[in-house]
């Protein structure tokens, strides 16, 4: 393990209930070993998804300030990982911010947080998007889901079963939005694909969690700074867990902090969230407030170091 300690700033919204940004991303980075700055965009008592009636604190007028005197600091940091913006405006300040405390070896990990289901999320105007591609232009990393993926790149939306083609011709166009690496989410293959894809183009490597028979999988697909693709799954559980996305882009910026390669790091991700939302369809919870992610952070802060 590396000695000298990781600074990652996680600039995401504060939903007091419901499990995902900044509430799954502190416990998650900190339990990788990583130091986790925080830069809230937003105060909400729930998060949006599922709930009426939420309270929200746009907190767009308290980011700058808090960066000028964070200017007067010093402060160096590792990773910038930026995911749900409380307004439009949040997109040029947060893009001044990267600006602000980048240092050469800062790597920018942007989560382009605006829409799933084939749907933008309703509090974000229809050219968020547009404003998320400008964002993207400076990451080093972008992890959208499959319907991100469309805004940003143009792809056609599609819930699943999905081909490999598919998958990587997102990946390519992907490319032309972010200069950096890829990592998209919420791909389902099933059995035969995932063969294919293990045989097909011969670039890359698949990664199967839990052994199992299953007809369909769930999971992600790396694009490396060589192009090099690499799939990881677990076998689908039905049903849509909410804060899924932050779980998952939290574990995989933990993993980064510590050293794991693009790959490795996806692997990762996919096995803490899979197990999180297992637990969860264990239990029966309601899917609104979030994945059972807290059992499993012992055994993830050991497979990351
Ligand atoms: O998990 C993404 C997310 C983060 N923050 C807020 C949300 C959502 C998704 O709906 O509503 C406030």
């Amino acid at each position: 393990m590396n000695m000298a300690q990781k600074r990652v700033l996680a600039i995401h919204d504060i939903s007091c209930i419901g499990r995902c940004s900044l509430t799954v991303a502190l416990p998650i980075i900190s339990a990788a070993g990583v130091e986790c700055a925080v830069l809230p965009t937003a105060v909400l008592s729930t998060h949006t998804g599922g709930f009426t009636g939420f309270t929200y604190r746009d907190l767009t007028d308290d980011l700058k300030p808090i960066v000028d005197h964070w200017k007067t600091l010093g402060l160096k940091f590792d990773y910038i990982y930026t995911g749900f913006l409380g307004s439009f405006e949040q997109i040029d300040i947060v893009i001044d911010i990267i600006d602000a405390l980048r240092g050469r070896d800062t790597k920018v990990v942007v989560d382009p947080v605006m829409a799933d289901n084939g749907e933008l999320y309703g509090v974000f105007p229809p050219d968020f998007p547009k404003g998320m591609r400008k964002l993207c232009r400076k990451a080093d990393l972008i992890l959208p889901n499959i319907t991100e993926a469309s805004l940003l790149a143009g792809t056609e939306y599609s819930a699943g079963r999905h081909s490999v083609e598919f998958v990587e011709d997102a990946l390519e166009r992907l490319g032309s939005v972010c200069p950096g690496e890829v990592v998209l989410t919420g791909v389902n293959f099933d059995r035969g694909t995932i063969r294919s894809a293990a045989s097909g183009s011969g670039r890359g490597s698949v990664y199967v969690a839990a052994d199992s028979d299953a007809d369909s999988y769930l999971g992600a697909a790396a694009r490396d700074a060589k192009k090099k693709i690499s799939y990881a799954f677990h076998p689908l559980i039905p049903g849509f867990y909410h804060g899924t996305g932050d779980v998952f882009g939290s574990a995989l910026v933990a993993s980064f902090a510590n050293g794991k390669t693009l790959q490795r790091a996806t692997e990762i991700a996919v096995d803490y969230t899979s197990g999180s939302i297992e637990r969860t369809r264990e239990a029966g919870t309601d899917v609104r407030f979030g994945v059972n992610f807290e059992a499993g952070l012992r055994k993830f802060s050991e497979d990351v170091r």
